[in-house]
């Protein structure tokens, strides 16, 4: 469009004119929630929420300030503060109907990368209230099979030595909660956004063991003074790219350099149990609950588990995107037999949801044509998913006599795609996992040792040594690893 404008808080009336914009007075807002992590799914999501309680009900003290610990934060931080932290959220409907609109709750964005200071003390101001987190299913550190927090890791190590020089989010989390104790302040509350299951009691737990650890007084205080409210937390928000980007300018007159995608689905269900204060968040469509442990197994163990087994087998038969996976027979129906005989049988009971319409529900949402979503992002660090995401319940079916081959089948195919690297049409596969590398090694030594792959414990725990499981995990390795067809194998399974 030839008229296109930038981004930014000047140019928010004459963009207002073109698609919804924030009508609330952004330069009132005051940072009461400090957001680590601040990728699309938290701009799709919570923070989508603040915004929409911010249009219904003017809340001032509510407003967000995003955080990034890691190098790869720098864009983000960039294009943020170069539009007044100002993007475009744009959601895409099965239909082909677009919907974007300006989102204007995030105010403020600092950086810990080079001196840890500018996030100690904004986590550590009066105004801040809530510390939330989305810093992915593999930042929690620590070890899938056990539970126990990992003081292997190096920078956990460099902190427990040098607290003024915190690395990681627990680093960060004790030197805030540090000044706020020896100043008098309350304490935060941290509220995770994962997709962990109890994923509040994770944080607490892992929280806990570090500041024991570091600050014993400290750790005393925390475990007094802060909550960590569990949450589900839901909405498909794909990788961005280039062509959102061109929609936004060409056809609509925005230049956003990072917008958003999602789909209209929403969900967030949380535990009503907070440190300080919290938002109206239910004027926005935030379920509180007292117990959200049910609904976060549903979640994790339906849709995260169901986008994984498509990621993993789609991956080797050569889909590209999980849409691309619903349109083909052969993985929708194995989709709903994994949900139907694997995954239900090990849901907990809840009230007032009809599982089966829930399920209808997922298998639209994937496959809505409009979203994209790529293979490569469901299976990105697959070595930090799978645990919580599938081996879960493929373990709770071992322990109860129930069904394992659809599961024990992703397994087997998650070993196949590390050690090969391509699909059935010899096209690379984009392999995105912090464990890349001892994924790809265990795995190339299937030839000589059929269960080298799940031998690490770390992730398997002690399935290798699970008669059953094995039987059928090598048979399923050994037909993969004859011509790499899946789909054929798939078909004889459903
Ligand atoms: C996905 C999730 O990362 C994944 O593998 O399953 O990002 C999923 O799209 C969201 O949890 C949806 O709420």
């Amino acid at each position: 469009m030839k008229n296109s404008i930038a981004l930014n808080q000047n140019n928010l009336k004459t963009i207002a004119n073109r698609i919804p914009s924030p009508n609330y007075a952004r330069n009132e807002l005051k940072a009461g929630m400090v957001h680590v992590g601040v990728g699309g799914f938290h701009r799709a999501h919570q923070a989508y929420y603040t915004h929409k309680l911010q249009e219904k009900a003017f809340s001032p003290e509510w407003g967000i300030c995003g955080i990034g610990l890691r190098k790869g934060d720098q864009k983000i931080h960039d294009v943020l503060r170069k539009q007044d932290g100002l993007y475009t959220l744009i959601v895409k409907h099965p239909d082909g109907k677009i919907e974007p609109q300006v989102i204007g709750s995030i105010i403020d964005f600092n950086l810990g990368i080079e001196s840890a200071d500018p996030v100690v003390d904004k986590m550590a101001q009066h105004d801040n209230k809530i510390v939330s987190l989305t810093i992915t299913e593999g930042g929690y550190n620590f070890n899938p099979s056990t539970g126990e927090f990992d003081f292997e890791n190096p920078d956990i190590q460099h902190e427990l030595k040098d607290p003024g020089r915190p690395k990681t989010i627990y680093g960060f989390l004790t030197a805030a909660l540090k000044k706020r104790c020896d100043s008098g302040l309350p304490a935060f509350t941290v509220m995770s956004c994962d997709n962990i299951q109890h994923n509040g009691d994770v944080a607490r737990d892992m929280l806990l063991s570090f500041a024991q650890k570091q600050d014993k007084d400290l750790a005393f205080w925390i475990e007094k003074e802060e909550c960590f409210p569990n949450s589900m937390v839901d909405r498909i928000t794909p990788v961005t790219n280039q062509s959102d980007i061109d929609y936004l300018e060409e056809s609509v007159g925005i230049k956003d350099e990072w917008p958003v995608t999602c789909e209209p689905f929403i969900q967030w269900v949380v535990e009503d149990n907070f440190s300080n204060g919290r938002p109206e968040f239910e004027k926005g469509g935030v379920q509180f609950v007292p117990d959200v442990k049910p609904y976060e197994k549903m979640k994790l163990r339906l849709l995260n588990a169901g986008h994984s087994v498509l990621g993993i087998l789609g991956a080797i038969h050569g889909h590209k995107t999980i849409n691309g996976c619903m349109e083909d027979n052969t993985f929708v129906t194995y989709l709903r037999r994994f949900m139907d005989e694997k995954a239900t049988p090990i849901l907990d009971e809840l009230e007032g949801i009809d599982l089966n319409s829930y399920k209808d529900s997922l298998q639209e949402r994937f496959a809505n044509p409009n979203i994209k979503d790529s293979v490569s992002r469901i299976c990105s660090e697959s070595s930090a998913k799978l645990p919580k995401f599938l081996i879960a319940t493929l373990q709770e079916n071992l322990d109860s006599g129930g069904s394992i081959q659809y599961a024990t089948l992703v397994i087997a195919a998650w070993c196949y795609y590390s050690d090969k690297g391509t699909d059935k049409n010899g096209q690379p596969i984009e392999i995105i996992d912090a464990m890349a590398a001892e994924l790809k090694q265990k795995a190339q030594q299937t030839k000589a040792d059929t269960l080298a792959f799940i031998k690490q414990d770390s992730l398997f725990g002690d399935l290798s040594k699970n008669e059953r499981f094995v039987k059928c995990y090598s048979d399923f390795v050994q037909q993969i690893y004859k011509d790499g067809n899946i789909k054929a194998l798939m078909q004889t399974m459903i």
